[in-house]
């Protein structure tokens, strides 16, 4: 099967991480998402990336229906099979995808008052995901489920950020900040992004334009709370 990307999108990684999770082997095409070939358009009734093109030529869009296409059909199931247990996996994951956008535009923001604003909304995931979490490894115990594939894209990124930025966005969040590292520790964030993915992903996020990378407000935030304190919660930075 054929993943069709855009490179970065945290949604087509939700989909790439479940075919590594299920040994499923796949191709990736990407696109340039600012200007869409006709091809594209005509499988993708929104103009959007993820799309899925089996192997028999047929192709699948939104990464919800494509998520379960490839639970039912790839084997290894990730979902537990109690429906009702099953219904509340499908409710943790969608509370990661409904963020995926609100990550993409807080690492965007252009000044500090912007990512403040929009980081809230992604501390309210976090923090009921640390109300939720349990000791186990991952979401649901010592195997890797769902969940944990509707999450990694958050927790790898967040992962990148703090790795070149120092922004840690999980500092307050103990139990999701052992997850990240279990989840990381798989080898799934990495073998389901391109070779370049951090480059290119540090290049837009971390760039001059945005407030993480400007090296400007970095400084005077460490010189304020010091470099291993970086945080929104913080009132002086
Ligand atoms: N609801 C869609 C969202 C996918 C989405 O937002 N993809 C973005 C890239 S991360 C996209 O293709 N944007 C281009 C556009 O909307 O024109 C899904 O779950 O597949």
């Amino acid at each position: 099967m054929k993943i069709v990307s855009s490179g970065i999108c945290p949604f087509v990684q939700r989909i790439t991480a479940l075919l590594e999770a299920k040994n499923v082997p796949y191709e990736v095409e990407d696109i340039d998402i600012s200007d869409k070939p006709d091809w594209f358009l005509e499988i993708s009734p929104l103009g959007q990336v993820p799309v899925l093109i089996t192997d028999d030529g047929r192709a699948l869009h939104e990464s919800d229906a494509i998520v379960e296409y490839i639970e039912e059909t790839a084997g290894d199931p990730l979902f537990p099979a109690d429906p009702v247990e099953k219904a509340r996996e499908r409710a943790w994951s969608y509370l990661a995808t409904k963020n995926y956008l609100v990550q993409c535009s807080t690492q965007r923001s252009p000044d500090q008052v912007t990512f403040v604003e929009r980081s809230a909304k992604l501390n309210e995931a976090f923090a009921t995901a640390e109300k939720r979490l349990s000791d186990g490894r991952f979401f649901r115990g010592d195997k890797v489920g769902m969940v944990d594939i509707a999450w990694l894209p958050l927790l790898h990124r967040a992962a990148i950020i703090q790795q070149h930025s120092g922004y840690d966005f999980l500092a307050e969040f103990p139990k999701v900040k052992a997850w990240q590292q279990n989840v990381l520790a798989t080898g799934l964030p990495k073998k389901s992004v391109a070779e370049d993915f951090v480059e290119k992903f540090t290049n837009f996020y971390l760039s001059d334009e945005t407030y993480l990378g400007h090296p400007e407000q970095g400084q005077a935030r460490q010189a304020c709370c010091g470099p291993t304190e970086r945080s929104v919660a913080c009132a002086c930075c």
